[in-house]
């Protein structure tokens, strides 16, 4: 990053952390990969919070902790006595009175440590929506943007043997030029969302790797091994037990190898999602993963896995949990979404329209799904808005790094839904996909669009924006927000790309699970029958779009958005779910799932 962009980003903290002790603030260190695997105390649980609506916890230093000291002193705040909050877990539903809160809540944790020698200490969040200012003992480390990928601090010379406390300040407001911005059709959880842990490493620890097959061959393994720590030159091993692998190299004094071996392993497939241990070993540090191995390529019009053409059935799916109407967050949420999944035939999921949780993620590779991971640069953003190019550039980053490693992931999408009239839309998203391609150029990378032309008889593909991903992403809600024109099947397909694969990336329309009132071709009476034809009419449609590679309902189970304001259908949900918000199905899951169990996948 050149030296005035940074100073930039100085000048913009400066603003927005006047009188919070972040006049200097240190932008939050990337996250190490694998945290799963790294010796941690959780410090998930019970924090203690203050409420701070107005915002008034600034000035007042809340993060200090004041106590009286004479008689004549009182503090207007205080964590004892006040409420708790679970972490992880939204605020919105844990307190009656944060259910459609946008600001502050102060978080305090407190916790015992044992200084050791020879030992590093990392202070790490899965992920806080959206704004995290994060203090240690009174002293502000950092500071982190953005709701959906982790972040760390170093407290190795900062934490004291015995108690410490960690006060968080999480701000959920909507930004302009946030990322997203003001405007977004799901509902936003604020709070410490993901997982809090403490992690220790030796002083010189392996802090990233890649290993995975390098771009289309099935024979070569590629990648490196990052370290960080004094100890920048260490041999390397990595090794896989079950393909008798074991092979060595030496970092170099920036503490980087690169890895290059022959193997043959299993591949990863839906039906046979095959992983393997691999273990990564330098003299200091030793670290575990399950690794699966697979290609993904584009061929002509085709998507193909492991070289064979492969139809993508999908679904997209929030990070909610229906049941309880709250955020998702843990290895049981993702079972029961990712089983539903499962249940509907389908072999692929879109994680709309943010990153997920890692369990989500490792789970569905486990379940032989294949995964599509999405930055959250959704509609309306101000791509002029200073310093927007950055916070895109590190959310994608922090997004590739985490998951760089999961075969399971086939695509990463950089955007959705952008309006090709937004100032600088296009300059700032062909950078981020050069971006992109340079961090990781093995997965598909595409943007979703949803602004078509429909004119007799004829959708028409125009945005040239596709001219620079892998494949056409599209939303089309044909038969609901644009209505057909005569017959579905006489749709015909101008693409702007003509020789690259399609994928429909949403269609659906809404029904209460239950509603059987009014005719069923009137969209005004949210009822079964209707959102049932949109899809029997879809499914005729798909037979006439050219290079359809994939499908994607929008999507798998109803959830909260406080834009949908019917009171008698809605009520704060977008019913658009194959499920209720209970798990009941709809009559157009089950068209779904027969047309899914009819397409067959020959490899
Ligand atoms: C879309 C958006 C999705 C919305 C959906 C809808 O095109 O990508 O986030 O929620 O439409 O329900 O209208």
């Amino acid at each position: 990053m050149c030296s005035s962009v940074y100073h930039f980003i100085q000048i913009t903290i400066l603003f927005l952390f006047i009188g919070s002790g972040f006049e200097h603030a240190v932008l939050a260190q990337s996250s190490m990969i694998n945290v799963f695997a790294r010796q941690s105390t959780s410090l998930n649980g019970k924090w203690q919070v203050i409420l701070d609506p107005t915002g008034t916890g600034n000035w007042r230093q809340v993060w200090q902790e004041k106590q009286p000291e004479k008689k004549t002193d009182f503090v207007e705040y205080s964590f004892d006595g006040g409420p708790v909050l679970n972490v992880p877990g939204d605020f919105n539903t844990q307190l009656p009175e944060l259910t459609y809160m946008e600001g502050t809540v102060w978080y305090k944790k407190t916790f015992h440590h044992e200084i050791k020698k020879h030992k590093r200490l990392f202070l790490h969040f899965g992920a806080v929506n959206y704004l995290a200012n994060i203090y240690l003992n009174g002293e502000p480390l950092g500071q982190h943007e953005g709701g959906f990928t982790p972040f760390q601090f170093e407290i190795t010379d900062k934490v004291k043997p015995g108690q410490n406390r960690i006060v968080v300040k999480v701000d959920n407001h909507r930004f302009k030029d946030g990322l997203p911005g003001l405007g977004y059709d799901w509902f936003n959880y604020g709070g410490i969302t993901r997982d809090v842990n403490l992690i220790e490493t030796p002083v010189s620890y392996i802090e990233d790797y890649s290993i995975q097959l390098h771009k289309s061959s099935k024979g070569m393994i590629r990648g490196w091994v990052k370290l960080d720590g004094a100890q920048s030159v260490q041999p390397i091993t990595v090794r896989i037990p079950e393909l008798h692998i074991q092979y060595k190299t030496q970092s170099n004094d920036r503490g980087f190898a690169e890895i290059e071996f022959e193997a043959h392993p299993e591949l990863w497939w839906p039906d046979h999602p095959k992983l393997y241990n691999v273990i990564i070993e330098s003299e200091t540090d030793t670290l575990a993963d399950e690794i699966g191995f697979r290609t993904i390529d584009i061929r002509g019009p085709d998507i193909v896995l492991n070289g064979k053409p492969i139809f993508l059935k999908g679904v997209n799916l929030h990070e909610e949990m229906p049941l309880r109407a709250a955020k998702a967050f843990s290895k049981s949420d993702a079972l029961v979404l990712l089983s539903w999944v499962k249940e509907l035939g389908c072999n692929f999921v879109r994680l709309a329209h943010y990153p997920h949780n890692e369990y989500t993620v490792r789970m569905a590779e486990k379940m032989g799904l294949m995964v599509w991971s999405e930055l959250p640069i959704y509609q309306h953003i101000s791509f002029s808005a200073p310093g927007i190019e950055q916070k895109m550039d590190l959310m994608l980053r922090e997004m590739v790094k985490r998951d760089r490693n999961r075969c399971g992931v086939v695509i990463w999408s950089l955007s959705n839904e952008t309006y090709h009239f937004t100032p600088n839309r296009n300059q700032a998203l062909i950078t981020l996909t050069k971006q992109c391609r340079e961090l990781d150029s093995t997965r598909l990378i595409t943007h979703v669009i949803n602004t078509q032309g429909y004119e007799n008889h004829t959708f028409n593909v125009w945005d040239t924006l596709y001219n620079h991903c892998d494949f056409i992403a599209l939303n089309e809600y044909l038969g609901w927000y644009v209505p057909w024109q005569g017959n579905p099947t006489e749709t015909k397909w101008k693409l702007v790309c003509e020789d690259k694969p399609v994928l429909i990336s949403e269609f659906g329309g809404e029904a209460l699970y239950g509603n059987h009132e009014g005719p069923p071709d009137e969209a005004a009476h949210w009822n079964e029958e209707y959102q049932e034809q949109i899809y029997i009419d879809q499914i005729a449609m798909f037979e006439n779009v050219p290079n359809l590679v994939g499908i994607c309902p929008w999507l798998l189970v109803d959830y909260r958005s406080l834009g949908r304001m019917h009171p008698k259908y809605q009520s704060g949900w977008n019913r658009k779910g194959l499920l209720s918000d209970q798990g009941d199905k709809k009559k157009a899951w089950i068209v779904m799932k027969q047309y899914f169990d009819s397409v067959r996948n020959e490899y």
